[in-house]
């Protein structure tokens, strides 16, 4: 049994049978928390996700999520400075950015964090969107545009709503009457 220190998220992923994983690009903690509320809203399906800060992981593991069956991956990140990545997302996305990255198989969304008063408004949301797709993976819900100018926590709560039922349906997942919510 490997120790779970040196375990990658993909053998946790296969080896606890969690099909969501969801990483963050975050600054000042946003986008981080929006990712666990993202994680405690599968328990509706009775799912759980892994929840991952892509600095904490070896980014090319990401090349083997099309071995865990009906994975989706859900990025949720910030765009900052010049339409950057957080520090946390640097190496994720140039690795995603650098195209040797097979995710054919593999479903995804995106939900951006930013500010309409910034020129390179959700850059990095916008990008990722685009390069997960060209990575082979399959957008099953449209990209989120979080604007902290107007209301952000609005525009999450209303994209997430969305979200959720349009995934359990994606992958036929029954909705669990039990759960707290
Ligand atoms: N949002 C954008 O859409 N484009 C930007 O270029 C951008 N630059 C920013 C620079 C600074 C210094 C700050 C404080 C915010 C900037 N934002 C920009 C807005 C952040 O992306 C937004 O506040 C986001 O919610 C932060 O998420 P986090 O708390 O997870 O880091």
């Amino acid at each position: 049994v490997p120790s779970k220190l040196n375990q990658s998220f993909i053998d946790r992923m296969k080896n606890e049978g969690r099909q969501v994983l969801i990483m963050y690009g975050s600054q000042t903690g946003t986008a981080e928390e929006m990712s666990g509320r993202l994680a405690k809203d599968l328990s509706r399906y009775s799912k759980k996700a892994v929840v991952v800060d892509p600095e904490d992981i070896d980014c090319e593991d990401l090349n083997r999520l099309s071995e865990v069956e009906d994975a989706l991956l859900v990025l949720c990140i910030a765009t900052y400075g010049e339409g950057d990545p957080t520090d946390n997302a640097v190496t994720l996305v140039e690795y995603l950015n650098g195209g040797d990255c097979d995710l054919s198989g593999v479903r995804f969304a995106v939900f951006g964090l930013g500010n309409k008063t910034y020129e390179h408004f959700n850059e990095i949301g916008k990008q990722m969107d685009k390069q997960l797709e060209k990575l082979g993976a399959k957008r099953i819900f449209q990209l989120g545009l979080g604007d902290d100018d107007a209301n952000l926590e609005e525009d999450f709560m209303i994209w997430r709503e969305a979200f959720l039922p349009k995934v359990a349906e994606e992958f036929g997942w029954e909705l669990n009457t039990e759960a707290e919510t």
